[in-house]
């Protein structure tokens, strides 16, 4: 566990940085650094160890004063332009973004790294690509398809190479599709978890691209919590990656089934066409993220009761 430390968590009124934020508040300094492009500040509780700091990840001068004022012992770089779609509209700008302030943030290390423990990178299953062979190790093909999956290898990649090169203390994470509360449903690429859950709540129309077999790993906030914690903690995952999942995959169409009828409510749904570069199957094997201390503790039932009985309650 992270006690009376300083942490630093870049993209932390977002989805999972919020939710990392509110569970090391009581008992650490957190500064969170969020543009509110898909964040909230009232995502976190309040606390008199939390500073909010609104920016943006790619401002060197920003960055460079908020480590010339601090010295963390924990970074967690989770801010990110975290849509595929949108990479592949705006490759540059999202470039900047994903791999730009990653490399910048490395940088600023590399000249004074201070008391740093350990700097954790937040990748993707992306990397991965549609190389069909499952359930995806992290010794699997890596074939990224776009500019997303590609800035978060790269990312990845000149971590771990700070670390072999110049002894930054960093690891990495490849998350599968992760759930939860305070996940924003506003974009079209949001989360599809967040989109059923909004569209249950707005008894409004969902669309399903595809026919609605392709499955995921579907991996609940909490899980994902307790990975980021072992990976920054742990001696073991000094340079190295691991994926987040649970290791179960389940279909589009079971997923709505199943929230349909726990919440007792019907959709209108829509079938569409399905997204351009879709990818048909992902599942994740966990077993070097075990070999740390990790036991997923939901499997996508017990996580979607959790979830919507936090959302209609
Ligand atoms: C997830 C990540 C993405 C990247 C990728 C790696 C999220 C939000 N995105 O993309 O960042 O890491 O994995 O492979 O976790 N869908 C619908 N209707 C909707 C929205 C989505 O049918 O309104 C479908 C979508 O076409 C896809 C599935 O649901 O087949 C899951 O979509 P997603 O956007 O939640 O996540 P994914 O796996 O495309």
């Amino acid at each position: 566990m992270i006690k009376k430390n300083n942490v630093l968590i870049t993209g932390g009124a977002g989805f999972i940085g919020s939710s990392l934020a509110n569970v090391l508040l009581p008992q650490n300094k957190v500064t969170v650094i969020d543009n509110l492009s898909m964040g909230d500040f009232n995502n976190l509780q309040e606390s008199a160890n939390l500073t909010k700091i609104l920016g943006d990840v790619t401002d060197k001068k920003l960055l460079t004063k908020v480590f010339e004022e601090n010295d963390f012992d924990y970074i967690f770089h989770l801010a990110a332009i975290a849509s595929v779609a949108d990479s592949v509209a705006r490759p540059y700008e999202t470039h900047q973004v994903n791999f730009d302030s990653t490399m910048m943030i490395l940088e600023i290390l590399r000249q004074n790294k201070k008391s740093l423990k350990r700097f954790v990178f937040s990748s993707s299953a992306a990397v991965y690509g549609d190389e069909p062979t499952l359930p995806k190790t992290e010794e699997s093909t890596i074939r990224p398809l776009t500019p997303y999956a590609i800035d978060k290898f790269a990312s990845e990649k000149m971590a771990m190479i700070y670390y072999n090169l110049y002894d930054i203390p960093a690891s990495a994470t490849r998350f599968f599709n992760v759930y939860g509360p305070n996940q924003n449903p506003n974009s079209p690429y949001s989360g599809f978890i967040s989109i059923l859950v909004n569209r249950l709540r707005e008894n409004t129309e969902l669309t399903i691209f595809g026919d609605g077999e392709q499955s995921r790993d579907f991996v609940y906030i909490e899980d994902v919590i307790q990975a980021l914690l072992l990976i920054a903690t742990s001696n073991q995952s000094l340079g190295e990656v691991y994926n987040v999942g649970t290791g179960i995959k389940n279909t589009i169409n079971d997923l709505t089934k199943f929230a349909q009828k726990f919440t007792d409510k019907e959709l209108s749904i829509k079938y569409d066409a399905a997204r351009q570069g879709d990818i048909k199957d992902s599942l994740s094997d966990v077993s070097k993220l075990e070999s740390i201390g990790y036991k997923p503790n939901y499997d996508l039932a017990n996580g979607m009761k959790k979830y919507l009985n936090y959302e209609f309650k």
